[in-house]
């Protein structure tokens, strides 16, 4: 009686009235397909397929039953054991329940990165942190906190005391270079939507990040305006590097060149860090502009670790805003109409090559979770030559193609 309940309602979750569709039905002993025929079962059966394996003997039929036909199927002949629907409704493992995650067209969608095949190989590591250099991060955001970087010593130490001796006091998920202070909490959603990119856990709400295992660092370099300073960005580059970070997402930049900005960006080079930086979105009536002609930075400074992102759309072209460069703009990646997690625990879609420098932060995070040992610009040569080729990006960049995370790790 239990089983026959449980029936009822599988079948009511598929169709309240199955008008057509697959079923299965086990046999006690041999496949007796006389009794499977319209003219047996009183209804129009399409096909019958024997099914023998070593649990015992099945037929699939294609039949149009409810639930009440179906029932009454298996009580009427001795001969049946059950009959339940041919289920299809199983996915691989590889593809994460998030709910939203069938609107992030950039992982799952025809010109995105191919990140369920990626994930067959790789999810990614706790073992190295991804800087988020931004407005901060949301890191009580539920979507985000358990990938969230911490400062154990200031996390298990006392308030007020800078109890790992660095110079900030409690910073336990990053640093706010801009209030000089260790509370890196986003006001902004700017860089909670690129952490979401790069690492939202993979769970049963919300999105789910390119990895599904990460430690993001928040580095908070502009004020909830969207202000900042050379000083504030020196510093929170300088903070990353002391800690030891393994690549830093960048979506931001500026027509002006700073030799500071570029020194501290060398120094992330010399310890072998990867610095991801957004191409830019060229001018203020939306048109992307060339960045062989007219630089932007920091995606422009001629850095061995710098990798500058270009974005696309859907449908694989670049995005109308994006700007571009065949000799300066490394490759692009999805960067229209990207939905992530936003401030006070919220999604937002956004568009820009903001949106597109954190999924390649997130495949540099899956290249490096294959061996923590590859330097930056090993890292940067797997992202370049595993790019899917387009030959319209060809003249807009330097690898010719789009991020691609599968041809990344495998
Ligand atoms: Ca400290
Ligand atoms: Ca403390
Ligand atoms: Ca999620």
């Amino acid at each position: 009686m239990g089983n026959r309940k449980s029936l009822f309602i599988a079948l009511a979750l598929i169709s309240p009235n199955i008008l057509s569709a697959e079923f299965i039905v086990k046999f006690r002993n041999q496949v007796n397909e006389d009794l499977l025929t319209s003219r047996s079962l009183g209804t129009e059966v399409k096909s019958v397929r024997s099914l023998k394996t070593s649990v015992g003997n099945f037929a699939v039929i294609d039949a149009k039953l409810d639930a009440v036909q179906m029932n009454s199927i298996s009580r009427s002949s001795g001969e049946i054991e059950y009959i339940e629907p041919n289920y299809t409704n199983y996915k691989l493992f590889a593809e994460p329940a998030d709910p939203s995650y069938s609107r992030q067209w950039g992982l799952n969608g025809r010109h995105g990165v191919q990140a369920e095949d990626a994930w067959s190989i790789t999810k990614g590591s706790k073992d190295f942190v991804v800087a988020v250099v931004d407005t901060g991060v949301d890191y009580n955001h539920p979507d985000l906190k358990d990938n969230m970087w911490t400062n154990d010593l200031e996390k298990m130490g006392q308030p007020g005391v800078d109890d790992d001796g660095n110079g900030i006091i409690d910073d336990i998920y990053g640093y706010n270079p801009i209030s000089e202070n260790g509370d890196p909490m986003d006001g902004q959603g700017h860089g909670t939507h690129c952490a979401g990119v790069i690492g939202a856990v993979h769970n049963d709400i919300g999105v789910a990040g390119v990895m599904a295992e990460a430690k993001i660092m928040a580095i908070k370099i502009f004020d909830d305006r969207g202000r900042t300073t050379a000083e504030a960005i020196v510093k929170g580059i300088d903070y990353a590097v002391k800690a030891g970070v393994k690549i830093m997402s960048n979506s931001w930049g500026g027509p002006q060149h700073s030799q500071a900005i570029e020194d501290a960006i060398k120094a992330a080079d010399d310890a072998g860090i990867l610095f991801v930086a957004a191409a830019g979105n060229g001018n203020f009536l939306g048109f992307g502009q060339n960045n062989d002609k007219k630089p932007v930075y920091p995606a422009n400074y001629e850095l061995d670790n710098i990798v500058s992102i270009g974005a696309i759309k859907s449908s694989g072209r670049k995005a109308m805003m994006s700007n571009y460069g065949k000799t300066t703009v490394d490759l692009f990646a999805p960067g229209v109409s990207v939905y992530s997690t936003y401030i006070g625990g919220g999604y937002r879609s956004l568009t820009g090559t903001s949106m597109a420098a954190p999924h390649v932060s997130g495949v540099a995070g899956l290249i490096a979770s294959l061996d923590p040992t590859m330097t930056a610009v090993e890292i940067k040569e797997r992202l370049l030559n595993s790019v899917s080729s387009s030959n319209k990006l060809m003249s807009k960049s330097i690898a010719g193609g789009t991020l691609n995370a599968f041809e990344s790790v495998r």
